[in-house]
């Protein structure tokens, strides 16, 4: 019944937050293939209301391929550029709501009726406030977008028919955007149909208490852990990254897809992101990049903003330069310690065992992934110099945190293992991080 693709050697997505369908093919080629993503996510493809504003992306009025990104054939070309950059593309999918309003005719010319949506009838403006009944939740509509009536025959076959398009372009994933607002047997009732197995993220925001839990969901797909996101912003924000050596209360591993932060809570608060101080986030996306929790990890790529509002610089085509963006444009795929960390993750995979934990202080932790890989992260204000002991066997490796390996050669720093132990200084408010798919010889 359920439609699960598995997730390959290469676990990370990248999420490129309103990039051109045009932009995004462009940097499969030049670089998020060549880094070794397994996966980027795109925005909404499907015709939305227009405006400026990057939300209007989350307004669908029809399932016509053209968006601010770009037109159906352009759709199709960056899918098959970032295929031929072994890269695989999930497509962000609405299947909760449309536009605000719930009759009318799109810009392309499709019409709507109010059959199509639920009237919850259980709050004036039918807007959902109680997160405590799930019928609210399911049936009301989120932010006053009109609800889709998911559990109608045709709006079932409509979305299915929507994703099969999208399959038939080639997309391999989908994030199924407000899950947490479409009950489990709807979701499970249109991935029935689908004539493919796509990887699938689910976005259900844990609630304390609340009856609508990530849980209800997994048996469909991933879900996007929200505990995960606001754990470690917590953790690295203050309460100290100690508190992040058992991480398995929430749903398993395996069902997980986590992030330091998306589109939302960069904007909404509670998650590390680029406003964060002290380099928070970078150490945040270290640490969810060497730590064995979540089927996948998704990195965001977005752009410096002033206001909520505020969409993409130059109409959403991003501009990469080396190691970072231009433009406004923040490229986070490109920043040298993410990068990497995907190749550190990559090359230790998901089941080398957590190892040689230690955390001599609240903001300090060291950790190993197996006999493949060692990370040690210092949150605090002072550098960190100490003997590691580690399962890594002996020999000259580079950090790729601050470099990478180039014909023998470290282009940051350079470690030395030996005897299963190893004398580094962490710098402050950094990382270090070795694995043997990254051997050279260096300054340090
Ligand atoms: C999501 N996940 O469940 C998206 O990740 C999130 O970005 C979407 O909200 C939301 N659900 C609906 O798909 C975004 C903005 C909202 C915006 C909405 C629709 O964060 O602020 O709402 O997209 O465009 C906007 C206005 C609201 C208004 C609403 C309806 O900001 O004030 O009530 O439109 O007119």
């Amino acid at each position: 019944l359920h439609s699960r693709q598995s997730v390959g050697a290469k676990s990370v997505i990248v999420q490129m937050f309103e990039w051109t369908w045009n932009s995004i093919a462009a940097e499969c080629t030049n670089f998020i293939g060549p880094a070794g993503y397994g996966y980027v996510q795109t925005s909404p493809p499907q015709e939305h209301i227009t405006g400026t504003q990057w939300w209007t992306d989350y307004q669908p009025v029809s399932y016509i391929l053209t968006s601010k990104r770009g037109n159906r054939a352009q759709f199709q070309s960056m899918i098959q550029a970032c295929h031929n950059a072994g890269v695989l593309v999930i497509a962000d999918t609405l299947f909760n709501h449309m536009t605000g309003s719930t009759q009318g005719t799109g810009v392309a010319g499709s019409t709507f009726t109010k059959y199509d949506f639920h009237m919850c009838g259980l709050e004036p403006g039918n807007i959902i406030v109680n997160y405590d009944n799930e019928q609210e939740v399911w049936t009301c509509e989120l932010d006053g977008l009109a609800d889709l009536a998911t559990d109608t025959t045709y709006v079932r076959g409509r979305l299915a028919e929507y994703a099969n398009d999208l399959m038939s372009l080639g997309i391999d994933g989908l994030r199924l955007d407000a899950a947490k607002s479409i009950p489990p047997a709807d979701l499970e009732a249109i991935s029935a149909q689908f004539t493919k197995k796509p990887y699938l993220t689910q976005e259900v925001i844990f609630g304390n208490g609340e009856p609508v839990t990530p849980e209800l969901y997994t048996g469909i797909g991933n879900v996007q852990e929200f505990r995960y996101t606001f754990a470690l912003s917590s953790a690295f924000s203050g309460g100290g990254i100690s508190s992040l050596q058992n991480l398995n209360s929430w749903i398993a591993s395996s069902d997980a897809n986590v992030f330091v932060t998306n589109h939302d809570t960069e904007r909404d608060g509670g998650a590390l992101t680029f406003q964060s101080p002290s380099n928070e986030y970078v150490t945040g996306m270290i640490f969810s990049l060497a730590y064995p929790y979540g089927n996948t990890v998704t990195i965001l790529s977005s752009y410096q903003f002033s206001t909520f509002d505020d969409g993409a610089p130059n109409g959403g085509a991003g501009e990469c330069s080396g190691t970072g963006g231009t433009g406004g444009w923040l490229c986070q795929h490109r920043w040298v310690a993410v990068t990497g960390m995907v190749g550190f993750r990559n090359h230790v995979g998901p089941t080398a065992a957590l190892t040689n934990w230690v955390s001599p202080q609240s903001q300090q932790i060291a950790f190993g992934r197996g006999s493949l890989g060692f990370v040690a992260i210092n949150n605090a204000d002072s550098a960190w110099s100490t003997t590691f002991t580690t399962s890594l066997p002996a020999g000259s490796y580079c950090d790729v945190v601050s470099g990478t390996s180039t014909s023998g050669k470290c282009t940051g720093l350079g470690i030395t293992v030996s005897g299963g132990k190893f004398t580094a200084t962490v710098p402050a408010r950094s990382a270090i991080a070795i694995h043997t798919g990254a051997l050279g010889t260096g300054s340090g």
